[in-house]
C-alpha cells in the first residue's frame, strides 16, 4: 500500500503508545505473516483479548474486553483534531433499533451478542458463517483513529479496532457478477424495537450497501472495538462497518449478514428518505442536507450539543486522498 503517512504532531494524542523498537521488531516478526501491511501487532487475537479488570466508563456498567498490545495504524493516525472523550461519545448514539434519541446506550445493552454468526453470502467462490472466534483468527486487528460524521452534522474522532474489509473480500472471493455488497444488522422485534413513535413499518432490519470498489478500498473496515476494547453494544457490537468518508448510517451496526449481489439493493435509510439519504452519501461541505448545510460541523464535546465546537466540514471527511478516485 502506497499510503505511509509520516503522522504530524499535531496528530491525535497516543494511548499506551509501545515503544517504537518494540513495535519495529513486532513488525519485522509479522511481516511474513500480514504482507505488506505496517499495522498489525497481534496475528490473531489468541492472546491479546483480556477481560478488563475496571468497569468501562461506556456502557451501562458493561464489562468490556481490552485487547492488548495492539498497535495503531500510523498510516491512519493524521487527524487534525483530538480524539472525543470516549465516555461522551458512548452516551450520543445513533441506534434506531433501540430508541429515535440519542440517549439508547442503556436500552442497547439489550442486544444479545452471545454465540454472535456472521454469515457471508450470495455472489461469492467461498460463503461461509463465521464466528466471533473465526473472525478474530483469521483477521489481524489493528487500531485505527477515524473522523466520523453523521449527517446530522455531529462528529467525532475515535480508535477503532478491527480490520479492513479487503481482508474479507480476500477469504470469501466474490464472483465477477457481484457489483453490490448489502450488510444486515440483527433484528429481532422482541428486543429491537425502534423508536417509539410513528414509522411502525420501518423496512427492518437495518441495512446499508456500498459498491464493491468502495468496499475494496484500504479505509474501509470492520470495527469489533473502540477505545481499545471491544464494541460496547450502543456502538454496533460485536460487528459494524466504519466508512470513515461518508456520512455515519452508512455504516451498519451490529452485523450478522453481509451478501454480495449483482445489483444495487434497498437500504433503510435511502428508503425512507431517498432524498436526504442517498445511496452515495460521501461527505460533503458543498452538498447541504435538505433540511439543513453541511458546511460545518459539531464536535461531540461537554454540555450542550450547540456549544460543541465547530470545525469546518472537509470533503469526503478529510479522506479525499484515498477515495476521491472511486467517484471519477
Ligand atoms: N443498525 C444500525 N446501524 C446504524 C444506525 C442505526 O440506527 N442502526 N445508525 C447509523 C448512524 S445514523 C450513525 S451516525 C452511526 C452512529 O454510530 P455511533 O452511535 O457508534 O456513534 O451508526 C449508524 N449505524
Ligand atoms: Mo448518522
Amino acid at each position: 500500500m502506497a499510503h505511509i503517512h509520516i503522522p504530524k504532531p499535531w496528530g491525535t494524542p497516543e494511548r499506551e503508545v509501545t515503544p517504537e523498537a518494540i513495535f519495529l521488531n513486532r513488525r519485522r516478526a509479522l511481516k511474513g505473516l500480514i504482507g505488506a501491511g505496517l499495522s498489525i501487532a497481534c496475528p490473531s487475537i489468541v492472546g491479546c483479548l483480556s477481560r478488563s479488570d475496571s468497569k468501562s466508563a461506556s456502557a451501562a456498567g458493561a464489562d468490556l474486553m481490552k485487547f492488548e498490545s495492539l498497535q495503531r495504524n500510523r498510516a491512519f493516525a493524521k487527524v487534525d483534531r483530538p480524539i472525543t472523550d470516549e465516555a461522551l461519545a458512548a452516551k450520543y448514539n445513533n441506534f434506531y433499533e433501540f430508541g429515535g434519541s440519542k440517549s439508547i446506550s442503556e436500552k442497547a445493552q439489550a442486544l444479545p451478542t452471545e454465540n454472535w454468526k456472521v454469515e457471508v453470502t450470495g455472489l461469492v467462490r467461498n460463503p461461509r458463517t463465521y464466528d466471533l472466534d473465526d473472525i478474530r483468527k483469521k483477521f489481524p486487528l489493528e487500531e485505527r483513529v477515524y473522523r466520523f460524521r453523521c449527517v446530522e452534522a455531529w462528529a467525532m474522532v475515535v480508535p477503532w479496532t478491527g480490520f479492513p474489509m479487503n481482508l474479507l473480500i480476500k477469504e470469501v472471493k466474490p464472483l465477477s457478477e457481484a457489483k453490490f455488497v448489502r450488510f444486515a444488522s440483527y433484528y429481532n422485534p422482541k428486543i429491537t424495537k425502534g423508536p417509539g413513535f410513528s414509522l411502525s413499518r420501518l423496512p427492518w432490519p437495518y441495512t446499508e450497501s456500498l459498491r464493491i470498489e468502495e468496499m475494496a478500498n484500504e479505509l474501509a473496515f470492520f470495527a469489533v472495538g473502540i477505545y481499545g476494547h471491544e464494541l460496547p453494544k450502543q456502538h454496533g457490537a460485536p460487528i459494524r462497518e466504519v466508512i470513515p468518508w461518508k456520512y455515519g448510517f452508512k455504516g451498519a451496526k451490529s452485523i450478522v449478514k453481509i451478501e454480495f449481489l449483482n445489483h444495487q439493493p434497498a437500504t433503510f435509510w435511502n428508503t425512507l428518505q431517498p432524498n436526504e439519504y442517498g445511496f452515495e452519501a460521501n461527505v460533503n461541505p458543498n452538498k447541504p442536507h435538505p433540511r439543513w448545510s453541511q458546511a460545518t460541523e459539531r464536535m461531540i464535546g461537554p454540555g450542550p450539543a450547540f456549544s460543541w465546537k465547530r470545525r469546518p466540514t472537509l470533503p469526503y471527511n478529510g479522506y479525499a486522498e484515498y477515495v476521491a478516485e472511486l467517484y471519477g
